[in-house]
């Protein structure tokens, strides 16, 4: 019987789990003739990678509301066994929060015993530009999910200009995990894509793997919440307006959480769908801007926002305060009218 081979595409947040995953589902898909299917796993209430990748045609399923290494067990072993039995993918790819911890969906994976799948190698991406700096405040979590991967991809070389520090900051792995395969590559650009590919093509994978049992997401002291509003405007805006509007919010957000005691951003994004089009928007450091990918096309003059914040230090209930008073002070300056859905009291 064709077994299908499972990979997951695991990492800190903003690593570029959903950039590496699209990427690689298109090239899987294009030139290996393979049927992909995604699951995606997000901690909070919504999710804005999983309707991002579905915009790229891929069948996608989601997970939300926890980790599915912690408190979603069953669901992703339900939600594996509905992808097999409806889509029979060649490959599934999956994407864990950027708070989870690698080796126990790998467990739960290689345990369905009911549905034909390859055993899976845990692709841990690491961020080149962000390591030094997520590693200062959460140096026990990252090596944690470090030390549970088979292969550990040091993404966003495009970022670096010295090989050398890419070749520092190859070997600081290899002390963590002496055992992983090493490989750099950029998800935007193209490079070492190849090379992950052959890996997942050939199940390759460490000889042994740990088995971690702490609650990733109490462990990671991470504040998250999350908004989803309709909006609409009186004068049709263009792609380039509501990137300046997502933008300036998705700033404000990381710099009032910034102002309130939060020492690292995980990822502020956001989906905006639109009939024409639509955008995600990644907010992972103030100095560097917000990276937008997807396009709309011509004059909008209605859609939807979903925004998601996961900051170091703060409480949810925080977060989600400095998620709504930043959108009810932002879109009314730029004559945006919205409504907000399950609006708290
Ligand atoms: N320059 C550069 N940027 C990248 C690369 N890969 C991803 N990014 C950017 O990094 C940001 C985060 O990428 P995502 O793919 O959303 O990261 P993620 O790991 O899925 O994030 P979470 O799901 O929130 O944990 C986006 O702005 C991406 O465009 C890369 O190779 N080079
Ligand atoms: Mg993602």
């Amino acid at each position: 019987m064709k077994l299908t081979k499972v990979a997951q595409i695991a990492g800190f947040l903003g690593s570029g789990k959903t950039t590496t995953l699209i990427r690689l589902g298109k090239e899987l898909s294009t030139n290996y003739g393979k049927k992909i299917g995604i699951i995606v796993n997000e901690v909070g209430e919504v999710d804005v990678d999983g309707s991002f990748i579905r915009d790229f045609g891929f069948e996608v399923k989601e997970i939300v509301q926890g980790c599915i290494c912690c408190s979603l067990k069953g669901d992703l072993q339900s939600t594996l066994k509905t992808l097999y039995e409806n889509y029979r993918p060649d490959i599934i790819l999956i994407e864990p929060t950027g708070i989870a911890f690698p080796s126990k969906i790998k467990e739960i994976i290689n345990g369905l015993t009911d549905i034909p799948l390859e055993k899976a190698p845990v692709i841990a991406l690491v961020d080149a530009e962000r390591f030094r700096k997520i590693f200062r405040e959460m140096e026990h979590f990252l090596i944690k999910q470090i030390k549970e991967a088979d292969i550990v991809a040091i993404n966003k070389i495009d970022l670096i200009k010295s090989k050398w520090d890419i070749d520092l900051l190859k070997s600081a792995l290899r002390e963590i995990n002496p055992s992983a395969y090493i490989l750099s590559m950029s998800a935007k650009r193209g490079d070492g894509v190849d090379e992950i590919i052959d890996i997942i093509l050939q199940s390759k994978m460490k000889a042994q793997s740990l088995i971690d049992d702490e609650d990733s997401v109490a462990l990671s002291g991470m504040g998250r919440s999350s908004i989803k509003l309709s909006f609409r405007v009186h004068e049709n805006v263009n792609e380039a307006k509501l990137k300046v509007v997502i933008s300036e919010i998705l700033n404000r957000i990381a710099n009032v959480s910034l102002n309130s005691g939060s020492r690292l951003i995980g990822h502020i994004k956001a989906y905006l769908r639109c009939p024409s089009g639509s955008l995600k928007a990644s907010l992972l450091d103030v100095k560097c801007g917000v990276d937008f990918a997807g396009n709309v096309k011509g004059l909008v003059k209605e859609g939807e926002i979903t925004i998601y914040a996961i900051v170091k230090s703060l409480k949810d209930k925080l977060v989600e305060r400095i998620l709504e008073s930043e959108v009810k002070k932002i879109l009314p300056k730029y004559c945006f009218s919205f409504s907000i859905e399950d609006e708290h009291d």
